[in-house]
């Protein structure tokens, strides 16, 4: 007989950053977790889900996990689109934890069992200059990091996106009632990536694997050109180079270099990049667990992805709740293609609402062994920290016109 879903509950907390969780609970009393974040529109989908997508749920089996998605997908008639995948991602993160409690085993072991003994695992640099960039990444490296994201200053700007000056720790999303502003300049980055970036090649050595993201900033023809001067840099990878919708636009890029390409992580179905898989105009998918429809969606995406030998490398920052850094990799753990999961890690009071069973072990990291997803939530904690608005900084040229985010 199966247990029924009695109650779903949506809490909105800000232990630095704001996340909104989902808890189902069950008619034997089991609860099951899921993130719903969705950076600078946490609200839409808390709404979502605690007008939409609550009540009608309540009652139906937990352990139709399948058939559930399909009703959350199919049976509503305004499809895709990140509010709704985060919402029916945060119901399958919850089922599929509430069938591993359940059964007693680990959400991996319901997936088809450990295909590898840990994911390795990047992290995020940042430094202003070469120096810092340095100091930085050899941080990371001093943490176990086998792989780390670089990210670095533009002369003649006063911010850039993803970098700090000095030690200061970085924290993207700014409180306030709108996003920060920054100035962005193309020509300046483009001078400065090689030179930076070759420069700290030559540091570190070969074997550190070096990623670099360029946040969807660069049209096809610079974007080809940054990913030509980079391959002395051999990079892991380089990442968001052009906005992800223009995927047949990913065709110029590729035809002009070697480096590795990722891209996908504002992706939220397998409809919205099936081609970029299929025609491998990119290595790695980034599509995040919780924003593609939970663990349901994201393994068809990696299935879709195997046949094409594309891997997954999905999208693991601050604003994505442990919740789905747990999910994504009991995914990891279970997936032959999936290479690197990004663990840009938390500030210090996300620990006290969000208790997780992964672990970090030199540069790899692994699931746990606990039943289900294996993270737990205090909502005593949670409930200290209310929901603040905060976003993003926008970016905009020095004549004034937007950037692509
Ligand atoms: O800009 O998480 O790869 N990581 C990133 C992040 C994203 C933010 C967006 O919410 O690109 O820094
Ligand atoms: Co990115």
């Amino acid at each position: 007989m199966s247990q029924l879903i009695d109650a779903v509950d949506v809490i909105v907390t800000s232990p630095s950053r704001n996340y909104v969780v989902l808890k189902i609970t069950t008619s034997d009393g089991v609860v099951g977790w899921g993130d719903a974040t969705l950076n600078g529109r946490e609200l839409a989908v808390a709404s979502y889900l605690r007008d939409h997508v609550g009540p009608t749920l309540v009652g139906k089996a937990a352990d139709r996990i399948e058939d559930i998605w399909q009703y959350l997908y199919r049976g509503v008639y305004w499809r895709r689109g990140p509010v709704t995948m985060a919402a029916i991602g945060a119901v399958d993160l919850a089922l599929w934890d509430i069938l591993g409690k359940t059964l007693g085993v680990p959400v991996h072991r319901l997936l088809g069992g450990a295909v590898r003994d840990r994911i390795l695992s990047y992290t995020h640099a940042t430094g202003w200059d070469l120096p810092e960039l340095i100091d930085s990444v050899e941080a990371r490296r001093d943490q176990g990091f086998r792989a780390v994201r670089a990210q670095f200053g533009v002369p003649g700007l006063d911010k850039v996106y993803g970098v700090t000056r000095g030690a200061a720790s970085y924290e993207p999303a700014g409180r306030g009632v709108g996003p920060a502003e920054e100035t962005w300049d193309t020509p300046a980055y483009l001078r400065q990536a090689p030179t930076i970036l070759t420069g700290l090649r030559e540091h570190v050595g070969p074997d550190l694997h070096l990623l670099h993201d360029a946040h969807h900033r660069l049209n096809p023809t610079e974007a080809g050109r940054l990913a030509r001067s980079l391959e002395p840099v051999d990079l892991y990878w380089l990442e968001d180079v052009i906005p992800a919708e223009n995927q047949h636009l990913l065709r110029a890029v590729r035809d002009k270099t070697t480096t590795p390409l990722a891209i996908g992580e504002v992706f939220n179905t397998i409809w919205d990049c099936h081609e970029l898989i299929s025609e491998r105009l990119v290595d790695y998918i980034r599509t995040a667990v919780s924003h593609v429809g939970g663990i349901s969606h994201l393994r068809k995406i990696l299935a879709f992805a195997e046949v094409y030998q594309v891997k997954g490398g999905p999208h693991g920052p601050s604003d994505v709740s442990p919740i789905s850094i747990a999910a994504s990799l009991h995914v990891g753990l279970a997936t032959t293609n999936f290479a690197i999961q990004e663990l840009m890690g938390y500030g210090p009071l996300v620990s006290e609402v969000f208790q997780a069973s992964y672990r970090f072990d030199d540069g790899y990291l692994h699931p746990g062994d606990a039943p289900g997803l294996g993270v737990t939530v205090d909502e005593q904690a949670a409930a200290r920290f209310p929901y603040e608005q905060a976003y993003l900084p926008i970016a905009r040229d020095r004549d004034g016109t937007m950037k692509d985010w």
